[in-house]
């Protein structure tokens, strides 16, 4: 991971313009170490200190939906490893009572999620504030226990959402189009992070279709034959491992995998970046093609890789169909030297005008 990228780690919490000035804009993640020790929620809501008869006397008679995972504890993004139901909170808390009672202990994020001891069932994403959809807030009254951390100063935030799992689990690898700040209030978690320029090894799911902001590739175990850059998928990530109190800001775009010790309760808050608030549709096309220059421009001095991307691209815009086999596509890379390579990619761009953006959407979800 190259070291501008990395985390930086705050035990003092900036003010609300060095947030807004020196840390939001370099969209690089950064932990806040105890930001949120001081909320109401970190003594009331610990399930291993009366936490859980709190919970179900402020909230045990709201239904949520809950993530139903059909892949032991890890939550993978398609509807096909997991579904979301409908449970009274009541519930889901008594199994996380009888859980305690039965005084199973995990290992801490321990690398292989085992699958006789995890969870399958995540209260994931419930809204404590929802600005689209204000009617489905579910647990809006546990909003006097938490307080916007000042230094997020008077952002607009999209949501609230509060995150509970019993067992172990593990949200598989994906990144959101909202900057976060992920705040754990009780348990612990560990985040992997990968940068959006990581999107080479990661392999996204293509952007038409379901999930299109996971990585198909499977972090437990990647399949090297199906996902030959996933190979070098750790050289890009970093680890960063949360307490209770701590908060973690996870720029939009960036990938991260979170798995959560048993009974980790968590917080986070989205808002809109600066960045995706201005961008104006009618300047959409101008900013596929500005980016996909630049790009290309720095793949060219990269000969290997930008002769794959070339004809992947061409490939595409030849023949339509393939795009719905990325892995035929790329068993079919041929060599190029430099300068037909050049001239290819000058017809390339030529025809850029005569595209869809989302056609140059679907080749960039590819490659890179
Ligand atoms: O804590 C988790 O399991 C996932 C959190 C997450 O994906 C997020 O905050 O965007």
């Amino acid at each position: 991971m190259d070291s501008p990228l990395r985390a930086r780690r705050f035990d003092e919490l900036p003010s609300a313009d060095e947030f807004s000035s020196k840390i939001e804009p370099t969209n690089v993640p950064a932990v806040f170490c105890g930001a949120v020790k001081d909320w109401k929620a970190i003594s009331k809501w610990n399930p291993r200190a009366g936490g859980l008869d709190y919970l179900e006397e402020r909230v045990g008679s709201a239904t949520l939906e809950a993530m139903l995972s059909r892949s032991g504890g890890i939550f993978y993004g398609d509807i096909k490893s997991h579904e979301r139901v409908p449970i009274p909170f009541s519930m889901f808390i008594t199994s996380c009572k009888n859980y305690l009672q039965d005084n199973i202990v995990t290992a801490l994020c321990s690398e292989e999620t085992n699958s006789d001891t995890v969870g399958e069932l995540y209260v994931a994403q419930v809204p404590i504030l929802n600005m689209e959809r204000k009617e489905r807030c579910p647990l809006e009254t546990l909003r006097g226990d938490i307080q916007t951390p000042v230094f997020l100063g008077m952002r607009t935030l999209e949501s609230i959402n509060f995150w509970m799992n019993m067992g172990h689990s593990r949200s598989s690898t994906h990144y959101d189009p909202h900057h976060n700040l992920l705040c754990v209030v009780a348990g612990r978690k560990k985040a992997v992070l990968w940068p959006p320029s990581a999107c080479p090894v990661l392999y996204p799911m293509p952007v038409y279709g379901e999930a299109s902001n996971h990585s198909a590739v499977n972090i437990e175990k990647p399949d090297v034959s199906l996902h030959p850059r996933a190979e070098h998928y750790e050289e890009h990530s970093q680890k960063i491992i949360l307490h209770p109190g701590d908060a973690l800001f996870i720029p939009e775009g960036w990938f991260h995998q979170v798995d959560s010790d048993d009974l980790t309760i968590a917080v986070n808050f989205w808002w809109k970046s600066d960045l995706m608030s201005n961008m104006e549709e009618h300047m959409d096309a101008y900013y596929l093609r500005r980016i996909l220059n630049r790009l290309v421009e720095k793949e060219m001095d990269r000969n290997k890789d930008c002769m794959r991307g070339l004809v992947v691209i061409l490939i595409f815009w030849k023949n339509i169909d393939l795009l719905m086999k990325p892995q035929k596509v790329i068993m079919d890379l041929i060599p190029l030297s430099k300068e037909r390579l050049q001239k290819e990619m000058g017809r390339v761009m030529e025809c850029c005008s005569n595209w869809n953006p989302s056609h140059f959407m679907y080749c960039m979800n590819l490659y890179p």
